[in-house]
């Protein structure tokens, strides 16, 4: 429990508000968890799977209507729209709050309100922040326990006047007296409501129990409110994977990662190296806090303490380090449930054993041209079970971090690898990130999506001020010399004839091995008008000597089609008119003059 008053009134007058049959304060333990899943179990809601095959381990269907973030529902409050940006989504904030309060209102009758407090980052680390979740979704509870430090511990570090981030949840459905429960209890989608107060540092969300809109820790908080705390303090929070690689000499090197949503960040964090001596280790997969260390570097964390993955086309070919993650201790959302108590997906290396129960929770059939899972089916599943979770990764320092890649998926235009020429153009270049459409999200239109710095829906302000963040933090580092470098990757490259040009996976660490030397300023370069790109011969391509011809159209910068992203960046920077600034403006009209000489 907790000597915290500004804690307890808070969580008393929304028990009293919501109407809730109970409240439950979270202790975080494995008797609590192993209860609320044993409630579920017997509700109906989950299904306990095949102890000998996958121990420890839940399964879940949510209701066809609540299965994926929803951008459109997904709101940023600042006082003025103009604050919120052209990437979001805006509403005044007293009046997102009146609404709310109207749905809030009575929305837990029947039902228990649980207390979550969390830990976004380990415990006590000065980079980490908390929250405190109030749900009425016992699911959001079990998977809060993997994706955070969860419980007791937490209250116990809060003490009686620390700070945390208010974090209002509600499934918006509540149960009468002798009402049977929906399986998967939600609004509809047009009552969903995922708003974020950034200057007041409050989340209130509503109506959905999935994923990214329900378990606040992650997206909500690590990404929307903690890009406006860093913004006000300093540091950065960001959409980023961080890994740690070692090459054959012993040499460790951390980097971090942004890439749009479903562009492999997963897989990225955990990958198998392709060639010998390399090491490469996971901190995060998905948030990266970073925070200038004693030394001026700048250091990162992963304030998450799980993956909550894509399913679908995850497998031992394509990702064997998550397929381990998961074997056990993991729940596992709209995916295939088999006759034998275990899951199937899409793309899982084997076929789907006859009688598998689908996500829509019927029999599946495959002559019915739907899939079993659906493409944002989810496993949550602790990182401490990756078979290559960094030493560090609990470091309540952070990791050092050398270099920084941005990417997105772009069959043409974008060469395999290029260099930033200094910190600012850096910037530039996340500002321009674009890729092909994601699953993720519902309501998007096909085709190219700009998504600067892989931070579009999770920007929790202004992205032309967000820019200027950016730029500021470079000012800040007390040594340049210290800061990360900055790179932009495209492993999806394809010829004319739509052919991948680029084998990806584990042969990535051939582009990773370009960047660490040149970290270390071991491996040249050539100066082109998008930035310093690799000679052809330092991407080694021992063992894939049939790729080596494609280096020549993978390397390539043909002006013509950068000449037409150019149009395309200044149509994206159009949204942002005056406020866009004037360090990014000076670096895109110094490549244009670049491309023009
Ligand atoms: O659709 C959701 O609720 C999950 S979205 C998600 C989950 C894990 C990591 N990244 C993402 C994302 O959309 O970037
Ligand atoms: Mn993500």
């Amino acid at each position: 429990m907790t000597k915290h008053k500004k804690l307890s009134e808070w969580v008393r007058e929304w028990a009293e508000w919501c109407q809730a049959s109970q409240v439950h304060w979270c202790d975080g333990s494995s008797e609590e968890n192993q209860r609320l899943l044993d409630e579920m179990t017997a509700s109906g809601m989950g299904v306990r799977l095949n102890e000998s095959k996958r121990p420890n381990s839940y399964y879940f269907q949510s209701d066809p209507s609540d299965v994926a973030r929803v951008e459109d529902r997904t709101f940023i409050c600042t006082p003025t729209k103009e604050d919120a940006g052209p990437n979001n989504n805006w509403a005044d904030p007293a009046e997102m709050k009146e609404t709310l309060r109207g749905f809030y209102r009575g929305c837990m009758q029947g039902r228990t309100l649980y207390v979550i407090p969390f830990s976004m980052g380990p415990l006590g680390s000065n980079i980490a922040h908390i929250g405190v979740q109030l749900t009425d979704s016992p699911y959001v509870v079990v998977n809060m326990r993997i994706m955070t430090r969860m419980g007791q511990a937490v209250l116990d570090l809060l003490g009686e006047d620390g700070e945390f981030v208010p974090c209002m949840h509600s499934i918006g459905s509540p149960l009468q007296p002798g009402q049977k429960d929906a399986r998967w209890p939600c609004a509809p989608i047009e009552k969903k409501y995922i708003s974020h107060f950034s200057e007041t540092r409050e989340i209130w969300s509503y109506g959905s129990g999935y994923g990214g809109n329900a378990l606040l820790g992650k997206k909500c908080l690590a990404l929307r409110i903690a890009s406006y705390m860093a913004k006000e303090q300093g540091w950065l929070a960001e959409h980023m994977l961080i890994m740690g690689i070692t090459n054959p000499e012993g040499k460790k090197k951390y980097i971090a990662a942004a890439f749009p949503s479903a562009c492999g960040k997963t897989n990225l964090a955990m990958l198998i190296p392709a060639m010998p001596g390399w090491k490469v280790e996971t901190v995060g997969d998905d948030i990266a806090w970073m925070k200038f260390g004693p030394d001026g570097r700048l250091y990162a964390i992963n304030p998450e303490a799980g993956f909550f993955g894509v399913a679908p086309f995850t497998s031992m070919e394509t990702n064997p380090n998550a397929m381990l993650s998961m074997k056990e201790n993991s729940i596992f959302t709209n995916v295939g449930l088999t006759p034998d108590g275990d899951v199937w997906w899409e793309g899982i290396g084997h076929d789907m054993p006859a009688g598998t129960i689908n996500w829509k929770n019927q029999v599946h059939d495959p002559a019915s041209g739907q899939p079993c899972s659906h493409a944002n089916a989810r496993f949550t599943a602790p990182a401490r079970q990756c078979p290559v979770i960094d030493v560090d990764w609990e470091n309540p320092a952070g990791v050092p971090i050398s270099a920084m890649l941005f990417g997105g998926r772009r069959p043409s235009t974008v060469p395999l690898v290029h260099q930033a020429f200094d910190w600012n153009h850096g910037v530039f270049l996340g500002s321009i990130v674009g890729s092909e459409v994601t699953a993720a999200a519902i309501g998007l239109k096909a085709g190219v999506r700009r998504d600067p710095f892989a931070m579009l829906p999770f920007c929790g302000y202004n992205m032309a001020d967000y820019f200027g963040h950016w730029i500021r933090i470079g000012e800040a580092a007390r040594d340049k010399s210290q800061l990360p470098k900055i790179f932009y990757v495209n492993w999806f490259r394809k010829d004319e004839n739509g052919k991948w040009l680029w084998p990806g996976y584990g042969d990535n660490i051939r582009v990773l091995e370009w960047i660490f030397n040149r970290c270390d300023e071991t491996v040249g370069a050539d100066s082109k008008a998008i930035g310093l790109l690799p000679k052809k011969e330092d991407i080694n391509t021992t063992g894939i000597e049939s790729v080596a011809p494609n280096l020549d159209q993978l390397l390539d910068v043909n002006k013509e089609l950068w000449l037409a992203e150019c149009e395309s960046i200044a149509e994206n920077y159009a949204k942002f008119g005056d406020r866009l600034p004037a360090e990014i403006k000076a670096q895109f009209e110094a490549l244009k003059k670049r491309l023009a000489e």
